[in-house]
């Protein structure tokens, strides 16, 4: 069967490969090249859903395709695909240009195939980007799957979508906006690799089906979604309920995840990534789920605060070795509260205790640019980290990993920050689509970031950042975290900007 949607991943930036080396320090704590390779987790429930309903959907991550061949020619590769739609994510404010530069090559080669937007950023900037000639339709939400079949139905029988839940789109050029009306809460969704595996050989195109980029095969299946939205309200984050317009979170049927996860572990050597906080929303009957079905590979389950004795014991019943992603963001606790994150040190610490004692690991997050943080205080956070990681490694080597980093490049659009900026501390340089794409295509980093506070500009931002980021290699390196290629991967980034951002 011909495919009826084409899903394409754009590189954040198109046109120069050049200015993706230039901005090598943007993805730095993310597996991909600074083209953000990374697809949404969203091509793979919506292949799956779009299947159930008698769709077939072609994913194509073009960013990949970039990233790898110097001699990639994207429109001669549209060119000869024929769908009945393309789709293109804007999920990631980051792909602002390569997104829009992937839509204007669909609708030159193809003027009579529409061209669908989707993602987060998409949903925020949906009126910005109606007005553009290369883009026909939008759908918002975190949630489109029901949509996309409406809209392919409607396509199909060459009606008017009308009737498309979240649907933005243009009568005679006016712009139209459905209401959104489709933020399922019991999310009915499927993280199916295997279906993925199938379609890689079916279209004969490994890279095309990657879901990420230089880390592939290590990132490749072994991620999957517990939540979309969050309860909690981090300054900068645009995924939040509040963020999103959400009045409950969007969860899924522990039996089915468990299946899926379950599922997922037999793929791949490499532990299976959960995040949003499991204790969202009945953490006993996933906990439970899981158990029953013995998983045999470690889980890596996102906590958004430290966690208790009795919760540890619940989570290290499932079976494997415990692996508890955590962000404390600063070392100062009226910092990591102002953030969104409540909690003492005390307890951060008792809580890396519980986990590392009972065999299991911990990797701890920290945030540069918060709103009061200085130079010194950054530098302080990296103090603390090295404190940590050399008491807990002692004790237990290899099992406790930390990195640091400032929101790169952006404060999401629709988070408490962006929203209201001199409320809570931050000057934005940014404020539409149009201008964050012309940020992307600034060469040096520093003129990239659409935010400072009150306290650091970018420029001091980018500098203390670099600088965090070599203490922070040097010291997971000393304590055998990172060996081998990647010491030299981490230490070329950072050595990149710094070239970059002198010359
Ligand atoms: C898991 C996660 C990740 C995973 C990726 C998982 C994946 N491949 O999807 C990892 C850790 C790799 C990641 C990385 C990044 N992330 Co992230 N991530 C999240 C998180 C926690 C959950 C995502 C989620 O819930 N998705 C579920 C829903 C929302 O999306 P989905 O199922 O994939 O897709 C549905 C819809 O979005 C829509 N849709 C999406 N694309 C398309 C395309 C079309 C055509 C259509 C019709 C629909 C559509 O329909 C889909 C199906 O219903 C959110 C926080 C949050 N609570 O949202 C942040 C979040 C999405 N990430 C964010 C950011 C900034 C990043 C990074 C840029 C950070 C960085 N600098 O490294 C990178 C980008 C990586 C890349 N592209 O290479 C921001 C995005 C803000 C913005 N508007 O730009 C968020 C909101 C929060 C945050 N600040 O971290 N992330
Ligand atoms: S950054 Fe905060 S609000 Fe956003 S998904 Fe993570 S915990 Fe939730």
């Amino acid at each position: 069967m011909a495919p009826h949607l084409i899903l394409l991943h754009p590189p954040s930036l198109f046109d120069s490969r050049e200015i993706g080396a230039r901005h090598s320090l943007a993805s730095a704590t993310v597996a991909t090249s600074p083209l953000f390779e990374y697809y949404p987790l969203g091509f793979l429930t919506l292949m799956e859903y779009l299947a159930r309903h008698n769709f077939e959907v072609r994913i194509i991550n073009v960013a990949v395709k970039v990233a790898k061949s110097r001699r990639f020619d994207p429109p001669r590769m549209i060119r000869k695909l024929r769908p009945l739609a393309f789709g293109i994510d804007l999920h990631w404010l980051v792909h602002a240009d390569g997104a829009l530069e992937l839509a204007r090559i669909c609708k030159e080669e193809h003027p009579d195939i529409p061209v669908l937007l989707g993602g987060l950023t998409a949903s925020y900037y949906h009126q910005e980007l109606i007005q553009s000639p290369h883009v026909d339709y939008i759908l918002r939400g975190d949630s489109t799957e029901q949509p996309v079949v409406d809209l392919l139905q409607a396509l199909e029988a060459g009606r008017e979508p009308t009737d498309v839940a979240n649907l933005t789109w243009k009568r005679d050029r006016e712009a139209v906006v459905n209401p959104l009306t489709y933020q399922p809460e019991l999310l009915d969704i499927r993280i199916d690799y295997r279906r993925l595996m199938k379609h890689m050989l079916r279209y004969r195109d490994l890279r095309g089906g990657l879901l990420t980029g230089y880390q592939w095969p290590a990132y490749a299946f072994n991620m999957t979604l517990f939540c979309r939205g969050c309860q909690m309200n981090c300054l900068t984050c645009g995924g939040s309920n509040w963020a999103l317009g959400r009045a409950r979170l969007g969860v899924r049927d522990p039996e089915l995840l468990a299946e899926e996860i379950v599922a997922t572990q037999q793929l791949s050597p490499h532990g299976v990534g959960i995040p949003g906080d499991i204790r969202q929303h009945e953490p006993d009957r996933l906990i439970e789920a899981l158990r029953r079905r013995q998983p045999t590979r470690p889980l890596s389950f996102e906590l958004y605060g430290p966690p208790g004795d009795e919760f540890l014991d619940k989570l290290a019943s499932i079976g494997p070795p415990l692996d508890v992603h955590l962000s404390p963001e600063s070392h100062d606790e009226e910092l990591r509260t102002r953030y969104g994150r409540c909690y003492s040190n005390e307890r951060l610490e008792a809580g890396l205790e519980g986990i590392l004692s009972r065999g299991g690991k911990a990797f701890l997050f920290f945030l540069i640019g918060i709103p009061g943080q200085t130079r010194v205080s950054v530098m302080e956070s990296v103090a603390y980290a090295e404190r940590l990681l050399e008491r807990f490694n002692e004790r237990y080597p290899g099992k406790l990993d930390a990195n640091m980093s400032p929101p790169l490049p952006f404060i999401d659009p629709g988070s408490l920050a962006f929203e209201h900026p001199e409320k809570y501390g931050y000057r934005l340089f940014a404020r539409t689509l149009a201008e964050h794409r012309s940020l992307m295509r600034q060469p040096d980093l520093r003129d990239v970031l659409n935010f400072e506070t009150a306290a650091m500009s970018r420029g001091q931002i980018i500098d203390v950042a670099m600088e965090a980021m070599d203490n922070m290699i040097d010291l997971r390196e000393r304590c055998g975290l990172l060996k081998g290629k990647w010491v030299n991967r981490e230490r070329e980034r950072v050595r990149e900007a710094r070239k970059r951002s002198a010359g």
